[in-house]
């Protein structure tokens, strides 16, 4: 299936948010984690920037996205969590961005009857964003991960989970880690590799299924998880990211 896939545009805050009504799949998790990686495998290309070192990504990168014949759509890579050489500063970045970002997020019917509906009726600043919670698939139950989506699931938006870089796990892994991850989440988790591409096209019918009855009624917007703390598998780096 064809995929075309352009960087459209890094935000700050929220004066740089794309104001057009595309439907957003955001993509959301620790630094490091995979975000980055894992929406050059899904376009199968290299539009966004990725490294070992945690906290490359600092602002909401949008990459607008067409596969095959569905409706367009944005997948944003949301500045990663947890990374602690970045301070209170970054933590505070972080979730400047985040409260900005998902104060834009309605809920509603699902993404690609958005999609399909020509004219909206919504105020400008709200459309159809959906948030999907990456973890990693070695470290199942990390409870900075855990506190991420008590925040996620208190958004009024379709929302789901992924566990990433399956390819390190060995066999055995894979059935009790995908079990304590479904056990922890309470909803299937597919597990995906940007490495090899395993678990992709699971992951792009989650993305077009993400269903609306997952949506929590509109409420106040909290805030976002208290800066958590650092990945438990990997040391800071030795120089700070670019
Ligand atoms: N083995 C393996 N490595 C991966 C996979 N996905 C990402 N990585 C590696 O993990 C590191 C971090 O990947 P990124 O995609 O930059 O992570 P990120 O979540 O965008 O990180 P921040 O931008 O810092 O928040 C890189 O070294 C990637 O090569 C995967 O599926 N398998
Ligand atoms: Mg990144």
């Amino acid at each position: 299936m064809k995929i075309v896939a352009e960087f459209v545009t890094s935000a700050a805050g929220a004066g740089d948010f794309p104001r057009d009504r595309l439907p957003e799949i955001a993509l959301v998790g620790r630094s490091n984690v995979g975000k980055s990686s894992l929406i050059n495998a899904l376009v199968r290309g290299q539009v966004a920037r990725t490294s070992a070192a945690p906290g490359k990504t600092r602002l909401a990168n949008f990459y607008r996205v067409q596969r095959g014949t569905a409706a367009p759509l944005y997948l944003v890579d949301l500045p990663g969590y947890g990374y602690a050489r970045g301070g209170d500063g970054s933590a505070r970045e972080f979730n400047r961005l985040a409260e900005a970002y998902f104060a834009r997020c309605r809920g509603g019917s699902s993404l690609s009857d958005e999609a399909r509906r020509a004219k909206s009726e919504d105020p400008p600043d709200q459309k159809p964003i959906a948030v999907i919670l990456l973890v990693d698939s070695r470290h199942p139950g990390l409870e900075s991960d855990l506190d991420a989506w008590t925040w996620v699931s208190s958004l009024p938006c379709p929302r789901g989970v992924v566990g990433t870089k399956v390819d390190k796990l060995t066999r055995a892994e894979r059935t009790r880690h995908a079990r304590k991850l479904e056990s922890l989440f309470q909803l299937p988790v597919p597990l995906v590799s940007a490495t090899d591409g395993e678990g992709l096209d699971a992951l792009w019918k989650l993305i077009s299924n993400l269903p609306s009855q997952t949506a929590a009624p509109p409420q106040p917007l909290p805030p976002p998880p208290p800066h958590p703390r650092p990945p438990q598998h990997s040391r800071p780096p030795r120089r700070p990211p670019r």
